[in-house]
Parts: structure tokens; C-alpha cells; sequence
């Protein structure tokens, strides 16, 4: 089926501590991205970048999260772009910026699911909080925040509750997980298909189990927060925090034919893309790609 979709920029880097990921946007958009769209869609329109606001970087306070105000007032704006968006009835396409955002995008969203799956595409568990993170940077805690878990300063955006429940959760081609990220996901039994299990079962039983799981779970909308470095850094180098063994191009392009085949999608960000780290804007190709793989386009 195909959809309307409402792209939103986030040039974001304060989640993190590399320059340059604030460009994705950009470099997304330069890969050709409405292009490969257009005829896949029923329509496109990008709605531009949302405002950061303050970009001076911050570690004071009480707090040793980095740049917290920053990153809290560019997701209360996201949170509420997302939310238009779908009340107009269209599927939100974000660009990061780094995974911050999904904080924001999650935010939004929330408003108008109850009972929402994400699949959170990515190296790492971004489950992290104040106390259990070795770097303070806020892009390796959006999907704790989600769970109302962390600095209330950002569980609290877009109302002061849970976002997600911990089992309409799917973590795909996590291979870089902190110690409390695994107290964490034991503790609240959340899904998670590490690099083990892909491959071990192939992507093509991992994306059925997966999405096999959230159908049981009757999820009422379904969220993808793919972030650039679940994929191997041979395949995606464009990103601040590589880490070796990872997702090749060609399983994602399958887990994204795989997610369009099943048509459970109604939201998708694609972040952490960083062209000052890429070679030749390969990383904003990547992921242009995998989002012509996930509005349909076929090889034949
Ligand atoms: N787990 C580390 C941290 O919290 C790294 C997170 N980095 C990411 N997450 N790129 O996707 O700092
Ligand atoms: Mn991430
Ligand atoms: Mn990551
Ligand atoms: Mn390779």
C-alpha cells in the first residue's frame, strides 16, 4: 500500500560528542532521497529541519548528562512535528542527527499510539541512563527514556509516562551492549536479536520472528528507529561509532523488503548518518536505499 509521507530533518549532534552528524539531514536529502521516493509513494512532501535551538554544548549542572537542555528542547519540537504529521493522517520519515532524536520521534508518536512496537535497528542497546552510562551522551539512552526510564527531563517530554511497554520491543544486531544495558534488557525481558542470532537463524528467520513477535503483541502502530551503525562499518562508515561485525547491506536490504512485505510500519527514522566521518556520502546511499527497500521498490 502506498503511503503519504512527511519527511522531517533533525540536525542534531548534541546527543553525542562527534561533529558533523548535525549534516545527516543534508547528506540524505543530497543522496537523492525524494527522488527515490516519489514513485513509490502515493506523495512525498519534506517538511525541512526542525530548530535546535542553543547548540552551545553544556556539561554543567547537576546532572553528567551532556547537553540535556539542548537535546530535551529540540525533542519537545520534534515531539510535536511528529504529532501534526500523523494527525494529518501521514507516515513520518525523520532524518537525524544522532539517536537522540528518537526521544523526541517516540514522544510524538506516543500521542497517538497506546500500545506501539519499535524495532530498534542498531550496534548498540541506547538503554543506557545517567547512572549506568560510560559516556554521558544521550543518543546511547533514547530507548531507556522511552520506558520512562532516566532524567526526568527527557522521560517526562511529550507527558510524564511510559512512552513504550519493554515487550513491544525488538532490538536488531546489537553487538556493543554496556553492563547495565544487559541488567536492563533481562530485566524487563525485552527481545533482542544480537549479531549471535543473525548469524545463527539468517536475517530472513530473524525479520519473521521479529515480526511474528509484535503482531502477537497487537501492537496498534509500529515504529522503525534504524540507526546507521547496525550495519557493518564496511557498509556504512558515515557514523561516530562503528563497531565491527555488523549487519551487511544486503540482510538489511532484505529486513527492510521483509518490514514493506509486511506492512507493519507506520513511522521510520534513519539517524547517526555523519558525512564529515563518510566516504564519498556512502553511509546517506546506504540509507536512501534501504528506504527505497522499505516503500517497495523491487530489483525486478
Ligand atoms: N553505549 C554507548 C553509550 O551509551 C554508546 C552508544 N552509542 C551509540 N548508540 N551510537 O547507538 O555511550
Ligand atoms: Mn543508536
Ligand atoms: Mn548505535
Ligand atoms: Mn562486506
Amino acid at each position: 500500500m502506498k503511503k503519504d509521507i512527511s519527511i522531517i530533518g533533525v540536525p542534531m549532534d548534541l546527543g553525542q560528542t562527534r561533529r558533523g552528524v548535525d549534516m545527516g539531514p543534508s547528506a540524505i536529502r543530497y543522496a537523492g532521497v525524494v527522488e527515490r521516493l516519489e514513485n513509490l509513494t502515493q506523495t512525498i512532501e519534506d517538511l525541512g529541519d526542525i530548530e535546535i535551538g542553543s547548540r552551545e554544548r553544556t556539561t554543567t549542572g547537576e546532572s553528567n548528562l551532556k547537553n540535556l537542555k539542548a537535546v530535551a528542547e529540540a525533542s519537545e519540537n520534534l515531539a510535536s512535528k511528529v504529532d501534526e504529521v500523523l494527525s494529518n493522517g501521514r507516515f513520518p520519515l525523520v532524518f537525524g542527527g544522532d539517536h537522540s532524536i528518537a526521544i523526541g520521534t517516540i514522544a510524538g508518536l506516543a500521542k497517538h499510539y497506546s500500545n506501539m512496537g519499535v524495532i530498534w535497528y542498531d550496534a548498540h542497546g541506547d538503554l543506557n541512563t545517567g547512572e549506568t552510562s560510560p559516556s554521558g551522551n544521550i543518543h546511547g539512552m533514547p530507548l531507556a527514556v522511552s520506558l520512562g526510564i532516566g532524567d526526568s527531563t527527557l522521560t517526562k517530554i511529550g507527558g510524564d509516562h511510559a512512552k513504550i511497554r519493554p515487550e513491544n520491543i525488538v532490538i536488531i544486531g546489537a553487538r556493543s551492549l554496556d553492563e547495565g544495558e544487559k541488567v536492563l534488557i533481562k530485566e524487563k525481558g525485552i527481545k533482542v536479536f544480537t549479531m549471535h542470532e543473525i548469524d545463527r537463524m539468517g536475517m530472513a528467520a530473524v525479520m519473521e520472528e521479529a515480526i511474528a513477535y509484535l503482531r502477537e503483541r497487537d501492537t496498534d502502530g509500529v515504529h522503525l528507529s534504524l540507526d546507521l551503525d547496525g550495519l557493518d562499518p564496511h557498509d556504512a562508515p558515515g557514523v561516530g561509532t562503528p563497531v565491527l561485525g555488523g549487519i551487511s547491506y544486503r540482510e538489511s536490504h532484505l529486513a527492510m523488503e521483509m518490514l514493506e512485505e509486511a506492512n507493519i510500519l507506520t513511522s521510520a527514522e534513519f539517524v547517526e548518518v555523519n558525512p564529515i566521518l563518510d566516504e564519498r556520502n556512502k553511509t546517506a546511499t546506504v540509507a536512501v536505499a534501504l528506504m527505497g527497500s522499505l516503500f517497495g521498490e523491487k530489483l525486478l
